[in-house]
C-alpha cells in the first residue's frame, strides 16, 4: 500500500497546531506565561469584539516588550467596561485620558519617559472609532506629524457604542444607529460620507500602519509585535464587531468579523512609510449579503422586498476595495506575516 504524507492542517491554530511550530512562532495566547493583560471580571457585553481585540493586542505588546509597556485610554466602552474606578481589569500601568486627547496624552507620556531616561518603556494610546476618527483626530494627526514614539490602536466598532450607538465617521453606509434615519426610503447611514483613517495615517508617512481584525488573531498579534519593534508613530486599526450595536449574536463575533474581511469590506494590510507592503489575500470571497445578514443594523435591507440597489452599492464598495488593495489571487503578492 502506498504511503500517504501526513498533513498537519492545524499548524498555526491556537490549539494543537501551536505545538507543531517552533517556540518563537507560537501565538502569544499559546504561551503558558501569557499575561492576560485585560483580566476577567470586566463588564464588557458577551461577545464584545473590542474586549477580545484589546486583550490580544496588549498581550502581544507585553510579550514584545518584556512587559515594559503602558497605555493611555480614550473614553469609550474599552475604558468604561475595564476600569470602573476604583476597580480595573488591566495588568499594565494605564491612564484614562479625555475622550479626544489620548494621542496627545500618550505623546506627553512618551516625552516624559524619554526625559527621565526611561525610553525603554513603550507607550500605547488606544480608543474607539469615535475617539479616533472624530473627536481625537486632530491630536492623532499631530502625533503622527511630530513622529512621537507611540503606537496608537483604534478599536473600530463603527459607532459610538458606549453612549448608545451613535453614528461616527467610521459608520458604514446603510447601517442603522440611534442618530441615523430610522425610516423612509433609505434608512440608516448615508452613502458618500466617512473617512478612512488607515489611509490618512499612511499619508503622514509614519513608519508603520496596519489594519487587523479579531477574525485573524494570529495576524493581529504579529502586527502588534512588529509595531512594538519600530520607533516613532505607529497606527493599527482593528475591526471589532459589537453585538449590542450591530445586532449580531454574541456567539457570531468572529464569524461577523471574518465575513467583513472575506467580502472585501474590511481589507487587511500593512504599510511602511506610506507604501503598502503586505495584504491578506481573500481565502474564500463571499458576497456582502453574507456579512450584512448577520446584523440587525442592516435588517431593513432584507425581508420581503430586499433593497437590491443598496445591497449592490455596498457590494460595489467591497469590489472597489478588492481592486484597490489587490485582495484576490492573481492581483496580490503576499509577504509572510
Ligand atoms: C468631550 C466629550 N464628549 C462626549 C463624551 C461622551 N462620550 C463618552 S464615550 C463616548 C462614545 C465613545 O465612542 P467610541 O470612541 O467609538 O468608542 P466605543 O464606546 O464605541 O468603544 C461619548 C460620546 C465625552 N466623554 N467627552
Ligand atoms: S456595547 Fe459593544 S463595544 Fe461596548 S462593551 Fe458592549 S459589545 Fe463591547
Amino acid at each position: 500500500m502506498a504511503l500517504q504524507p501526513v498533513k498537519f492542517y492545524q499548524t498555526g491554530t491556537f490549539t494543537v497546531g501551536n505545538r507543531l511550530l517552533d517556540l518563537d512562532e507560537r501565538s502569544v495566547q499559546a504561551n503558558m506565561r501569557r499575561t492576560n493583560s485585560l483580566n476577567s471580571g470586566h463588564r464588557a457585553c458577551q461577545g464584545c469584539g473590542e474586549a477580545l481585540g484589546a486583550r490580544y493586542a496588549i498581550d502581544a505588546a507585553m510579550q514584545a516588550t518584556g512587559n515594559q509597556v503602558m497605555a493611555v485610554n480614550a473614553t469609550g466602552c474599552l475604558e468604561v467596561f475595564s476600569t470602573p474606578y476604583p476597580e480595573t481589569s488591566w495588568q499594565i500601568p494605564w491612564i484614562h485620558s479625555l475622550f479626544g486627547n489620548a494621542a496627545a496624552v500618550a505623546s506627553g507620556v512618551a516625552a516624559a519617559l524619554r526625559v527621565k531616561g526611561r525610553g525603554n518603556i513603550k507607550v500605547i494610546a488606544q480608543g474607539g472609532d469615535g475617539g479616533t476618527t472624530d473627536i481625537g483626530f486632530g491630536c492623532l494627526s499631530g502625533m503622527f506629524e511630530r513622529h512621537d514614539d507611540v503606537l496608537y490602536i483604534c478599536y473600530d466598532n463603527e459607532a459610538y457604542m458606549n453612549t448608545g450607538v451613535q453614528r461616527s465617521s467610521a459608520t458604514p453606509p446603510a447601517a442603522r444607529t440611534a442618530t441615523t434615519m430610522a425610516v423612509g426610503a433609505h434608512p440608516g447611514n448615508v452613502f458618500g460620507t466617512g473617512k478612512n483613517v488607515p489611509l490618512i495615517a499612511m499619508a503622514h508617512h509614519i513608519p508603520y500602519v496596519a489594519t487587523a481584525s479579531v477574525a485573524n488573531l494570529r495576524d493581529l498579534e504579529a502586527k502588534v509585535t512588529r509595531a512594538m519593534g519600530i520607533a516613532g508613530s505607529r497606527y493599527i486599526h482593528i475591526h471589532v464587531p459589537c453585538p449590542l450595536g450591530w445586532g449580531s449574536a454574541p456567539a457570531d463575533t468572529i464569524l461577523v468579523a471574518r465575513m467583513a474581511v472575506e467580502c472585501g469590506l474590511f481589507p487587511l494590510f500593512e504599510a511602511e512609510h506610506g507604501e503598502i507592503t503586505s495584504r491578506y489575500v481573500l481565502r474564500k470571497r463571499v458576497p456582502v449579503e453574507d456579512y450584512l445578514k448577520l446584523q440587525k443594523r442592516f435588517a431593513h435591507l432584507f425581508g420581503n422586498a430586499p433593497d437590491v440597489r443598496t445591497i449592490a452599492a455596498i457590494q460595489a464598495m467591497a469590489d472597489s476595495n478588492i481592486r484597490a488593495f489587490r485582495l484576490v489571487h492573481g492581483l496580490a503578492e503576499r509577504r509572510k506575516a
